[in-house]
């Protein structure tokens, strides 16, 4: 089956159903608008994109898998240190840039393929090996910079599937979100999905709660943050009372969000558990329970186990604490130009080491009690690696030392705060600093000048005594 199997051959003319924002496209145009970007893109091998939250972006992103291209979104707001890294890690040959906008300085260095919504074509390109990869999504790891995870073609379609199954997830269906299309949650998720299923999409522009209760929708996908924020606005939340499905992911949901939506949407969100490199992995299901601080059941064809320090194999009763480990069909094929990082993340039989706490029950129900390293943080739905914006911060002439840490935030879930050893330097200086260098939401939201770091008798920081008192 093709990957965007309902793209691929829908007839439907309709012209509304696929919406970012103020403009829509019908099934038949985006595939002849998509054609038109796969046309220019005979030969390559690699493509970036910026991957703003547009309909050129869905377009961009749909020639390039049409043409058997991989896919390497850069985020819009990426400071310049992120976006170097991105373009020459990836080694993308070509860049996918809106017709009419300005070329950047990258682009100069690689061939420039527009995004013309007022060109078309009826090629049909033939479908590419389900092997080949689909996508690189650079992630955050806890030291240094961002990691390509390598994404096949064949892993986004299980991936698919397994939510299709769980979620009853159909043609009839119109899913609304208003997601970043970087990352898997809101381009894997909430565009690959509805052009692989054949269900609506509607793409709100930006996350917010009254962009949601407009949409009228059956389905709607949501980090916690938003759910939060529709879930303080009564009058949003009321209006996703007619929908079929709520959907929450990319971290944990509050226990007293997921009741004060029961209570004004009259939903009991469907919570689903993920990362990058492996997909979604554990959900919820639409026909069977769903209970707060669960994400439910491995997906088709996705194994699960928990292990202790010694990799031993823990038992599945609701009680025994170890790492998530997965292995399955939507698994990544691997970190870019990382062999050592990848050998890493998987262990000798094949598993991959999601770096998660969990726990799970006797009728195999998955519950993520947290992250067993404190160098990843989870802020706004976004993961954020601590060694990042620490040598951000080191890069200032007035830092000697810093160390960063997540620290609750009631509306982000996690807040980054850096503590820092300085020269004469002040915190509000050092956030626009790291500001300027990386995207907006990895920069500090506090600073604390401290005269030293707590270091145990090896000289680590001990980040934990940071955040003790
Ligand atoms: C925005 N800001 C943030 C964050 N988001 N700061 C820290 N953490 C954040 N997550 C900054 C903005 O740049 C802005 O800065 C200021 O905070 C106020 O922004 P605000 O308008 O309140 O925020 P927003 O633009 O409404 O964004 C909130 C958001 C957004 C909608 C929750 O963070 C978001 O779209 N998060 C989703 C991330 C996501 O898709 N993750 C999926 C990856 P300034 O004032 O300087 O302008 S996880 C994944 O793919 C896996 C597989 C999975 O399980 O899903
Ligand atoms: P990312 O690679 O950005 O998708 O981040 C993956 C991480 O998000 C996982 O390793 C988890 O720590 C976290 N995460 C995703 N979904 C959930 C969830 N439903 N509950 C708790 N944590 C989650």
């Amino acid at each position: 089956m093709p990957l965007l199997n309902w793209l691929t051959k829908g007839t439907d003319e309709r012209p509304d159903a696929i919406r970012v924002d103020d403009r829509a496209v019908s099934w038949v145009e985006l595939r002849r608008l998509a054609a038109a970007v796969a046309d220019e893109l005979r030969g390559v091998d690699r493509v970036a994109i910026e991957a703003t939250a547009t309909l050129e972006t869905v377009v961009g992103v749909v020639g390039a898998l049409t043409a058997g291209a991989a896919v390497v979104p850069v985020p819009p707001d990426a400071g310049p240190m992120e976006r170097d890294h991105i373009l020459r890690d990836s080694e993308a040959t070509a860049l996918l840039v809106p017709t009419g906008a300005a070329r950047t300085a990258e682009g100069a260095a690689r061939t420039v393929v527009p995004i013309d919504l007022t060109r078309r074509s009826d090629t049909v390109h033939p479908e590419p090996d389900p092997a080949r990869t689909a996508l690189i999504l650079y992630t955050s790891g806890t030291t240094g910079a961002p990691k390509g995870a390598v994404i096949s073609r064949r892993a986004v379609a299980a991936c698919l599937d397994g939510l299709a199954d769980a979620w009853a997830w159909t043609p009839d269906d119109l899913l609304v979100h208003g997601l970043p299309l970087f990352h898997v949650h809101g381009l894997v998720l909430g565009v690959l999905g509805p052009l692989r299923l054949g269900s609506g999409l509607h793409h709100v522009g930006r996350a917010r709660p009254d962009r949601y209760a407009a949409a009228n929708g059956s389905m709607y996908f949501g980090v916690p943050t938003v759910w939060s924020r529709i879930a303080a606005d009564a009058d949003a939340a009321r209006a996703l009372r007619p929908a079929r499905l709520l959907v929450s992911g990319s971290a944990a949901l509050p226990a007293a969000v997921f009741a004060d939506l029961a209570t004004l949407t009259g939903h009991r969100v469907v919570e689903r558990y993920g990362m990058t490199e492996t997909l979604i992995t554990v959900s919820t299901r639409a026909d069977g329970p769903r209970r707060p601080g669960t994400v439910g059941l491995p997906l088709p064809g996705v194994l699960t186990r928990l292990v202790d320090d010694d990799g031993d194999v823990l038992p599945a009763d609701g009680a025994a604490m170890g790492e998530l480990q997965v292995t399955g069909p939507t698994l990544f094929d691997g970190y870019l130009n990382r062999p050592e990082a990848d050998a890493a993340s998987r262990t000798p039989d094949g598993w991959f080491r999601t770096g998660d706490v969990a726990t799970v029950d006797p009728d195999g129900w998955h519950r993520i009690v947290g992250r067993a390293s404190t160098d990843l943080i989870k802020s706004g739905g976004y993961r954020i690696g601590a060694g990042e914006v620490e040598d951000a911060l080191l890069a200032h002439p007035g830092v000697r030392e810093a160390a960063v840490v997540g620290t609750p935030h009631p509306d982000l879930g996690q807040q980054v705060t850096a503590y820092v050893v300085g020269d004469g330097v002040d915190g509000a200086e050092l956030i626009d600093f790291v500001a300027r260098h990386l995207s907006a939401h990895k920069r500090p939201r506090e600073v604390r000048l401290v005269d030293a770091l707590p270091r145990n008798a090896l000289g680590k920081v001990q980040k934990t005594r940071l955040t003790a008192d």
